[in-house]
């Protein structure tokens, strides 16, 4: 039986998250068996904002390795390093020329940054959401697992797509469809649930890290904030901190959330933290100690430059095809 590709990254743009476990790389894990997965690290993405060199390079190689010891099998799944494969960046200058301006305006995380205030963007910020497309697109990939803040740019993926496919009057691309969970696309900031759980964000107590010491991330779950309502219900809207806990355990232990409401019936507020924050710190000890598994192993070069030799062997035959189709080459 063919399997349906599914293509998707991280990128290595701070430390990862359990924002980032639970909306991304956890479903990469789940995926790898029925899909043909690749997934590749974005570094290419990460650069569109400042980066410190010795910095992004720590944290490049911190994520390789949380991917494989998340549970991505290099034997399974096809994992590279974006900027081994540069049709990525070919690719993503031409789409460039069939976007236009209004659609990059529209994109929320360039319109955020904006409206925020902020000044002296990079062009490569701007037109992010193109390279992401010539990531999907290259690789013919039918699902793009995300989390809810990438829908957007799976959509203009698809709008790309559509419109070269028709320009051009054949179906040179796939239209791709945004995959996403029913529970655990938005995991929020444990001190401030109105915020998404961010790798970027300067202050860390609402935020746990794949790497963060199992102990301290437990003291993170017992001073998340809750409410005054003192009974345990899913109700983002009024309840969103507790919401947020419940969306936890049910995502790591791979279980409904209404599972995890029977199994916490009646629990006051600091037992209910007690029992997430056992979850969170036993997920937490295990991915680590995997980390230090393959750390030791030394494998990592290895796996990312036969991943990015498959890649490209996939990539580069796009890439041509795209090019004989718009005219650039014989
Ligand atoms: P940043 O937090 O720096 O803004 P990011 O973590 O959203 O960046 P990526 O690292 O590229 O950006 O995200 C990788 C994947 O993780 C994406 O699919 C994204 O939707 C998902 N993701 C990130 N944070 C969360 C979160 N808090 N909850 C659920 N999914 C998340
Ligand atoms: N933009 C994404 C990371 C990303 C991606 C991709 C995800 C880059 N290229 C291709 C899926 C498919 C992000 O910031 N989370």
């Amino acid at each position: 039986m063919i399997k349906k590709r599914m293509i998707s990254a991280i990128k290595p743009s701070g430390h990862l998250t359990l924002g980032n476990y639970i909306g991304a790389l956890a479903n990469f894990v789940k995926y790898q068996d029925d899909f043909e997965m690749i997934v590749f690290i974005a570094n290419l993405h990460t650069i569109t904002v400042p980066q410190e060199p010795d910095e992004l390079r720590s944290n490049l190689e911190e994520a390789a390795i949380l991917y494989l010891a998340a549970g991505l099998d290099p034997a399974k799944a096809t994992i590279f390093l974006q900027s081994d494969v540069h049709e990525h960046a070919q690719l993503g200058h031409i789409l460039q020329c069939f976007t236009y301006l209004g659609e990059l305006n529209r994109m929320t995380q360039y319109k955020d940054k904006v409206a925020k205030g902020e000044t002296n963007l990079g062009v490569g910020l701007y037109t992010y959401p193109t390279l992401m497309a010539a990531d999907i697109l290259l690789y013919d990939a039918q699902f793009v697992p995300v989390g809810i803040d990438q829908k957007q740019h799976v959509e203009l993926t698809r709008d790309l797509a559509e419109r070269i496919n028709n320009r051009f009057d054949k179906e040179l691309f796939v239209i791709p469809e945004p995959l996403l969970e029913e529970v655990g696309t938005k995991i929020y900031d444990l001190q401030d649930p109105s915020k998404k759980m961010s790798k970027s964000d300067v202050s860390d107590k609402g935020c746990i890290y794949l790497m963060d010491d199992p102990k301290k991330a437990r003291k993170k779950i017992m001073s998340a904030i809750t409410d005054s309502y003192d009974t345990i219900q899913y109700d983002p809207e009024k309840q969103p901190g507790i919401s947020n806990l419940l969306v936890i355990a049910a995502s790591l232990k791979k279980v409904s959330v209404d599972t995890i409401l029977m199994e916490t019936q009646g629990m006051r507020y600091g037992d209910f933290k007690k029992y997430v924050a056992s979850i969170v710190e036993e997920t937490l000890t295990d991915i680590q100690s995997r980390y230090q598994d393959i750390k030791a192993q030394n494998v990592l070069n290895e796996v990312l430059s036969e991943g990015a030799l498959k890649a490209r062997s996939i990539a580069s035959k796009k890439l041509k095809e795209v090019q004989s189709t718009i005219g650039i080459e014989l």
